[in-house]
């Protein structure tokens, strides 16, 4: 294919962030946008990740887009979190109100976007050999999405079906009457190993981390629920864009360490009760991620919680996490009473590493485990994968995956320093929160930054190298006085074997962020440098 088209901007996804990109651009600025994206349809993560059990961890009413009163009003959510299924026709009915699907080029991958400094242009390229130049170049191409396959010998020579759970098939995978084996007990694991443990004929759990997980507490939303998040949508909202994770949870302002042992018992015994990864680890206690007596505090209670529900003491002893609780919090629908099933297995591969995939099954140091499925639940080239798989070399030619091999840089974020004019929502070292407020806030950012130069006549847009170094040290200050950087996960890259640890997210809150980028835009944007186009690139625009 040859077709060369030029736009004034190109979105890369259409999942979350995409979808309100193209949006914005699109309808609000009266960009010419072109959208692309490699599934056949909309939806992003949730269009890739089908899995059974695969539901946000986000209650229902912050899981959304916020910024139209027309959605929220037409939209009615059925479960406190929502499944897959329901966010993805969630994500449809967006696209379709404002008619966003005629502006995407559908089942084609970008593979290379060049920018051309003479045009203050990016020649972008997908792998089916289209050409598209855009001024402004979008990434919306999700954090948690570039699958990680582990090097595991003979995956090859498996003879029995094989997938990974971030790249599920469309029309659904049978369990029943099969000896299924999971290699990954992350929060995609948990979910699914939940899941499908009562559908399966055998279930083998090849866990290498035992998991810190506190229930869900899933179930229907009620109708009078439904009316009140209607009413109070306002303040909901209000109260998310200023919080520190964006969850709609009243967030922790008392230490662990400032009460006595009956109650912090009871205060934890209520986040158990109430549910929810996040509002466990920051509503509970303002401490928890952050003070390693609080810390271990909490990781006792929920090893006290394993310890009731597993009844096998040995099978219990193989669950309980002896580290931080310094990952992403997880919950789960009953996950830990799984293991009191006849029919699941857990094997600790610490203890017997996994030496092999035969043709039967898979084979540990101990032994051989016979499958007719295996199940990679071994989650993703987080943050960076996206991108680095890329092509994108911005002035000069310098190529991005070069420019991040110690570890990502960016401003707040969104942009880079070397490569003008693209902008990433969600990349490396933005906000660690429940993502669509975050999305929201930095889309908002960019299109209004991008409005801003097309208004002063200085369309190229480029972070300063002194703001993004800035921002980098903020990012690794605040990720010091937590207790995070100390944890394995891919929070900080140390998941991808040969990847480098780095700091990846703004652990801040969004408040903050929030508060800072609305500085920056009341002041002209400071922290990035604002070009006019050069007298060739002029002439090639009036062409
Ligand atoms: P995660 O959280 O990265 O979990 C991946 C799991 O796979 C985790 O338990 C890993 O063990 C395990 N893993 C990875 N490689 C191996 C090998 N080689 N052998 C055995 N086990 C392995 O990914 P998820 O998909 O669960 O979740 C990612 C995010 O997506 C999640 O936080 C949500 O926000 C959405 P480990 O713990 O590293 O020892």
């Amino acid at each position: 294919m040859t077709e060369h088209r030029s736009v004034d901007a190109l979105v890369i996804g259409a999942g979350f962030a995409g979808l309100y990109l193209m949006y914005r651009l699109r309808d609000l600025l009266g960009l010419e946008v072109i959208g692309v994206d490699a599934a056949s349809d909309v939806g992003g993560t949730w269009y890739w990740n089908r899995y059974p059990g695969a539901r946000s961890d986000t209650e229902s009413q912050v899981y959304c887009y916020s910024f139209s009163k027309a959605l929220l009003r037409e939209w009615r959510w059925s479960d406190r979190y929502p499944r897959q299924p329901e966010i993805l026709r969630y994500l449809n009915f967006v696209a379709d109100q404002f008619d966003l699907k005629r502006s995407f080029i559908f089942g084609e991958r970008v593979i290379a976007a060049h920018y051309d400094d003479d045009a203050g242009r990016w020649q972008v390229t997908t792998d089916q050999g289209r050409r598209i130049d855009c001024r402004y170049l979008l990434a919306g191409v999700g954090l948690l999405s570039a699958a990680n396959l582990p090097a595991i010998p003979g995956r090859e020579s498996f003879g029995g079906e094989q997938y990974h759970t971030g790249n599920w098939p469309r029309q659904g995978v049978g369990f029943a009457g099969k000896r299924v084996g999971v290699i990954g007990t992350g929060s995609t694991g948990v979910q699914l190993i939940s899941e499908i443990a009562g559908q399966v004929e055998h279930l083998t759990v090849f866990q290498r981390s035992p998991q810190y997980s506190v229930p869900a507490r899933h179930g229907p939303l009620a109708e009078e629920t439904q009316a009140q998040i209607q009413q109070n949508y306002d303040q909901i909202w209000a109260r998310v864009r200023s919080s520190g994770v964006a969850f709609d949870f009243p967030e922790a302002t008392v230490s662990a360490l400032s009460v006595d042992e009956a109650a912090r018992q009871a205060e934890f015994e209520r986040g158990w009760q109430e549910g929810g990864g996040f509002r466990f680890m920051f509503g509970c206690f303002n401490d928890i991620a952050t003070d390693p007596r609080a810390n271990e505090m909490a990781a006792e209670f929920i090893r006290g919680k394993i310890r009731e529900i597993v009844k096998d003491p040995r099978i219990a002893q193989k669950l309980l996490p002896d580290d931080l609780y310094a990952k992403r919090p997880l919950c789960d629908p009953g996950y830990y009473q799984v293991y009191n099933r006849d029919n699941v297995e857990l094997v600790d591969v610490r203890a017997e590493p996994i030496e092999t995939i035969t043709h039967g099954g898979v084979r540990t140091r101990a032994g051989e485990y016979p499958l007719d499925m295996l199940v990679f639940a071994t989650g993703f080239d987080a943050v960076t994968g996206n991108y680095t798989r890329m092509d994108i070399r911005g002035r000069g030619g310098q190529l991005l995956a070069d420019v991040w091999a110690d570890g990502p840089t960016s401003y707040a974020g969104m942009a880079n320093h070397g490569f003008p004019n693209l902008f990433m929502v969600e990349g490396p070292n933005g906000p660690f929160t429940n993502l669509p407020p975050t999305i929201e806030t930095q889309v908002e950012w960019i299109s209004g930054l991008i409005a801003h130069g097309l208004r002063e006549d200085r369309p190229i847009l480029e972070a300063r190298a002194e703001a993004e170094s800035r921002w980098l040290s903020t990012c690794r200050e605040i990720a010091d006085q937590t207790l995070f950087p100390q944890a394995d996960s891919w929070i900080f890259g140390s998941n991808v074997p040969g990847k480098a640890r780095a700091v990846m997210f703004y652990l801040g809150g969004l408040g903050p962020y929030r508060q800072l980028l609305g500085e920056q835009r009341r002041q002209g944007y400071p922290a990035i440098r604002q070009s006019g186009l050069s007298a060739a690139a002029r002439a090639a625009d009036s062409e």
